[in-house]
């Protein structure tokens, strides 16, 4: 495969994402160069759009990351929009059933194993004259959300459609569903016990889990769990959290 993703994968290791709100080239291009695998541009809760993942793509482009997309709703319209403008993974908010995932399979693949439509009028500058669309089906990763009690009842349902890369865990939708409110690196028993099922399901079958972290302490943690796919943090946090740290540095000196 050509997705560092799935190099990552395939040589048994965790993938390290980064996640981008800022609406901005600039910033995605100085996370490009952090060291991270991948980088989502997150169009759900970021401040971004379909203009501005474009631009944080190309800004992107000349590091070797894999670029990926959180999509603001399972909707055909924006995953195929996000796919052709150059996204090699996908991530998809409140997957909740084995048809509502069934659907996100159809929606980002060509037939015959999906119902994409044909136009990837940047994703195919990617590699030669009209390869794309005969490798895309196997070349992009497809992560369903389980972030609710629901898509947990449903996990093993879920894990069994065809055509996905595996799951991705959104920890404060889950805490608030599960009553416990909205925080990232959850610690507590029910939460994990959770967590150590979805990496045991996904294990035997071959599929990958990924989860949002706070940075990495909770990142760690997951990897040591058997996460595959680590989120550290948004480029808003990451930069948030390093200026207060130096503001109140400098009052304390
Ligand atoms: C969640 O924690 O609910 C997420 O969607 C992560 O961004
Ligand atoms: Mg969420």
């Amino acid at each position: 495969s050509s997705n560092k993703v799935k190099q990552i994968w395939s040589a048994g290791d965790a993938v390290v994402n980064a996640w981008l709100s800022i609406p901005s080239g600039f910033a995605a291009e100085v996370i490009a160069q952090c060291g991270f695998d991948s980088v989502t541009v997150d169009m759900q809760h970021g401040v971004q759009d379909y203009m501005s993942m474009v631009e944080c793509f190309q800004a992107m482009r000349s590091h070797p990351v894999t670029p990926m997309a959180r999509v603001p709703w399972n909707e055909p319209g924006i995953i195929g929009k996000a796919l052709d403008g150059g996204a090699y993974g996908l991530i998809c908010p409140m997957v909740n059933t084995a048809q509502e995932a069934k659907s996100l399979v159809s929606y980002a693949k060509y037939p015959p194993d999906g119902t994409r439509s044909n136009g990837p009028i940047r994703a195919g500058m990617y590699s030669a004259p009209g390869t794309y669309q005969k490798t895309a089906n196997e070349e992009i990763v497809i992560l369903p959300m389980v972030e609710t009690k629901t898509s947990v009842e449903n996990m093993e349902a879920i894990l069994d459609v065809h055509g996905i890369d595996g799951v991705y865990i959104g920890p404060t939708d889950l805490g608030f569903s599960y009553g416990l409110g909205p925080k990232v690196d959850h610690t507590e028993p029910k939460i994990l016990r959770i967590y150590e099922k979805v990496v045991k399901e996904c294990n035997k079958r071959k599929l990958y889990p990924g989860i949002h972290c706070g940075g990495a302490e909770g990142a760690a943690r997951a990897i040591n769990m058997g996460f595959k796919l680590v989120t550290l943090s948004d480029e808003a946090g990451l930069m948030s959290a390093y200026a207060k740290l130096q503001v109140n540095q400098t009052r304390e000196m």
